[in-house]
């Protein structure tokens, strides 16, 4: 009989090292090509640039393959439970790197149903990681980012999304792979926070640092990102200046803007009812939502409304109130804030708004009630939540620690071990 001989794609681009692998699999046996799924593959690599459809009909054009699946998880548990391969078949480039958890299960797996596993070398060459990395850069153009935001939240269980304020924070975003026990796993989008680009220049979050200097921070962001950015409009200012922010973010590649409820000067919500803060009544902050739909010029743009009831203890059914009116006037999705120490009300919040509203996307931002896991925000209906602000309270300690010990001790080597090597930080940014 012949042998059944597995491999997995995670791309959606093939190259000459995929084919290699193909020709080499196929005369081992009947070949099945795995697929990993979208939700899998933005975990995995990168936003896939052509559809699951297609990249089905891609494989299947190519003669010596016999069968084309879905991989539905990156672990190859699945796989193996329904297809019991023979021999599975890998590039080596899996060996080293984040990349040897997968490596690691599919040996699991062997121990536990048999089979062999192959593993060829993994073609490499200056052509390929050219077109690879060219690629990845147009993901990043704007008529190409602006959407990524919409299709994220119908393919993933929830958009992770984290704060930044720079081109190096932005850099952490793009980049940040972690190995988990389901595979690989990296944030899905952005958060420019009203909060963070204000400090990052020393200023207080009251709507001071205006617009041209947020644009040029989300510029630095864009230049060297492709994931979707979801600005912090803070209350959008006047409907009349509103609009005009509208167009602009949607020109320059934003995905969603989110604008709070709140009129007058503008505090941080985490100071809550310690500051004067006042709500902005549910007539005008509807007319400012549908002004600012009325100018959009494409589908793939957001508004979401934020919601400042709980914030200001005006109670959840205020916040219920407006969510639904909100959602009338075309919000595209709510943010409901709080900063209570237990996602109790955000809960309950969220519970009581999918009663009425299974659709619309729902964004939290547990900055106060951090022991949420995504999964209880999963479970409550919530589909995108923002770390929005843990880089820069993470740097902040980290510099000034490092200020404090070059005055203690006047000299710097003690701080050695907590610094990135020299040679990483002069090559920590790719060049062109
Ligand atoms: C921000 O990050 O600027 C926010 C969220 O608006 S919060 O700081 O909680 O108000
Ligand atoms: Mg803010």
């Amino acid at each position: 009989m012949r042998k059944q001989v597995y491999t997995c794609f995670c791309v959606d681009v093939l190259h000459e090292g995929h084919l290699n692998i193909i020709e080499k699999a196929s005369k081992l046996g009947d070949l099945t090509v795995g697929l990993l799924c979208d939700s899998e593959l933005v975990r995995y690599n990168r936003f896939p640039t052509k559809s699951i459809d297609e990249r089905i009909k891609q494989i299947k054009s190519i003669g010596q393959v016999n069968k084309v699946v879905i991989q539905n998880t990156m672990m190859y548990d699945e796989i193996f439970d329904k297809y019991h391969p023979d021999i599975i078949v890998h590039g080596d480039d899996w060996v080293n790197g984040p990349q040897r958890v997968i490596r690691n299960n599919v040996i699991k797996n062997i121990e536990k149903y048999g089979g062999e596993l192959i593993e060829y070398p993994y073609t490499n060459s200056e052509a390929i990681i050219k077109t690879e990395k060219r690629i990845t850069e147009k993901l990043a153009m704007p008529e190409k980012r602006r959407g990524r935001l919409k299709k994220l939240i119908d393919i993933l269980p929830i958009v992770k999304t984290i704060e930044v304020h720079s081109g190096i924070t932005g850099l952490i975003a793009e980049k940040t792979i972690v190995e988990t026990e389901s595979g690989l796993d990296q944030f899905d989008a952005m958060w420019v926070s009203s909060l963070c680009d204000s400090i990052e220049k020393g200023k207080p979050d009251i709507e001071l640092v205006d617009l041209t200097s947020r644009l040029r921070t989300i510029n630095d962001i864009m230049e060297v990102t492709t994931k979707p950015i979801i600005f912090d409009g803070d209350t959008g200012g006047l409907i009349e200046h509103f609009v005009y922010s509208v167009r602009t973010l949607e020109r320059i590649g934003v995905s969603a803007v989110i604008i709070e409820d709140k009129i007058g000067l503008k505090k941080n919500s985490l100071f809550g009812t310690e500051v004067i803060q006042e709500q902005d009544s549910i007539e005008h902050f509807c007319e400012k939502i549908r002004s600012g739909k009325s100018v959009q010029l494409t589908d793939d743009f957001m508004i979401i409304a934020r919601i400042e009831s709980l914030i200001l203890q005006n109670g959840l059914d205020d916040a219920l109130e407006r969510a639904h009116a909100y959602v009338e006037a075309g919000a595209d999705g709510i943010m409901i804030h709080s900063r209570s120490e237990y996602p109790t009300e955000i809960f309950e919040f969220c519970k009581e708004f999918r009663n009425k509203n299974k659709n619309t996307p729902l964004v939290v931002v547990p900055s106060t009630y951090n022991q949420v896991t995504e999964e209880e925000l999963i479970e409550n209906g919530v589909n995108i939540v923002i770390y929005a602000n843990q880089l820069t309270r993470a740097a902040f300690p980290a510099m000034e620690n490092a200020a404090k010990s070059i005055l203690k001790y006047h000299k710097s080597s003690q701080l050695q071990k907590e610094l990135l090597p020299i040679k990483k930080i002069i090559s920590l940014i790719d060049e062109l």
